[in-house]
């Protein structure tokens, strides 16, 4: 690693010393296995995406990228698949699905945050790689989360403790985004583009859509809300950037969102390109986090 810094993850949660045993439930790994937890030990990327099936090639790119060498038979030094959720590791890179929306991120980021600690890693990056809608930006952009921004216009993650609303402040490394922002090259066929996110609970209603199976607002309701996106300095529209960035804050994790742009909000409301197209979109993300993380390990 380039950095020398030496920062363990601890968790702010005084209970977690004193439980007996502890399984990761949605994760399915028990934390009293140390043999399975050791394995861990080595992570210093987590990158996380919606889902399982960009994970494992995501973590088959990133292995590639960094020359992780399996042993055995499989192309993995650990990985899990459940019901829930699914997690593909090559060397010091973690691959973890969240599904969609903050909800379920949510309780796979207390697992897996609980998994780093008691695996003692240490200078733990996390970067949600994405797709995402643009606010004036076009398809195959790749935008890097400078913070993110929730309903209210507010830039707080909003979920509940003991029934009480808990605001958790989204807070954003600028090293990390601008060292990701540094990875674009000259040549490559993409845009990288800093700017706020504004992250939603619902696909429809909640990104201002007219096609959701209820709306009730106006054209002019939807432009004035995209206009108010853009002036406020949001440069798309996801369903997770808020909690990744404010549970990663709060646990003192460094934290990145960095995703790809499949439609122009203000030109469309679902992407209009082909399959192909959208893969390819999708791939600049992971180039520029790929670079990152080369970078990083000194490769
Ligand atoms: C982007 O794409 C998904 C919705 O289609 C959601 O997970 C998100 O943030």
């Amino acid at each position: 690693m380039a950095s020398t810094s030496h920062h363990p993850v601890m968790l702010p949660n005084k209970h977690l010393d004193h439980l007996d045993s502890d399984y990761l439930f949605h994760l399915d790994i028990p934390l009293n296995d140390s043999e399975i937890v050791s394995k861990f030990h080595n992570v210093k990327f987590v990158c996380i995406g919606g889902t399982a099936n960009r994970m494992e090639k995501l973590a088959l790119h990133l292995g590639q990228e960094i020359n992780f060498q399996p042993t055995g038979n499989s192309r993995f030094d650990y990985s899990f698949t459940n019901e829930r959720y699914s997690g593909f590791k090559v060397g010091p890179v973690f691959c973890v699905s969240h599904g969609i929306g903050t909800p379920s991120l949510s309780v796979m980021l207390h697992e897996l945050f609980k998994l780093l600690q008691k695996a003692s890693c240490c200078d733990v990056t996390l970067i949600r790689i994405g797709t995402c809608g643009g606010i004036g930006i076009s398809p195959g952009t790749v935008v890097i989360s400078t913070g993110a921004l929730t309903s209210g216009f507010e830039p707080f993650y909003t979920t509940s403790s003991l029934g009480k609303t808990l605001k958790l402040p989204t807070s954003v490394d600028m090293n990390l985004v601008n060292s990701l922002q540094g990875c674009r090259r000259d040549e490559d066929g993409f845009q990288v583009v800093l700017g706020k996110t504004y992250c939603t609970e619902d696909f429809y209603q909640g990104q201002g859509r007219l096609d959701g199976s209820f709306c009730d607002y106006s054209k002019a309701d939807q432009d004035a809300f995209l206009r108010k996106l853009y002036d406020l300095e949001v440069r798309n529209i996801e369903m997770e950037s808020a909690a990744v960035l404010a549970m990663a804050h709060k646990v003192g994790i460094r934290a990145a969102v960095v995703c790809s742009v499949i439609v122009d909000r203000l030109q469309a409301e679902l992407p209009t390109e082909s399959r192909d197209n959208l893969q390819a979109f999708q791939n600049n993300a992971i180039v520029l986090v790929g670079r990152h993380i080369r970078q990083r390990l000194n490769l």
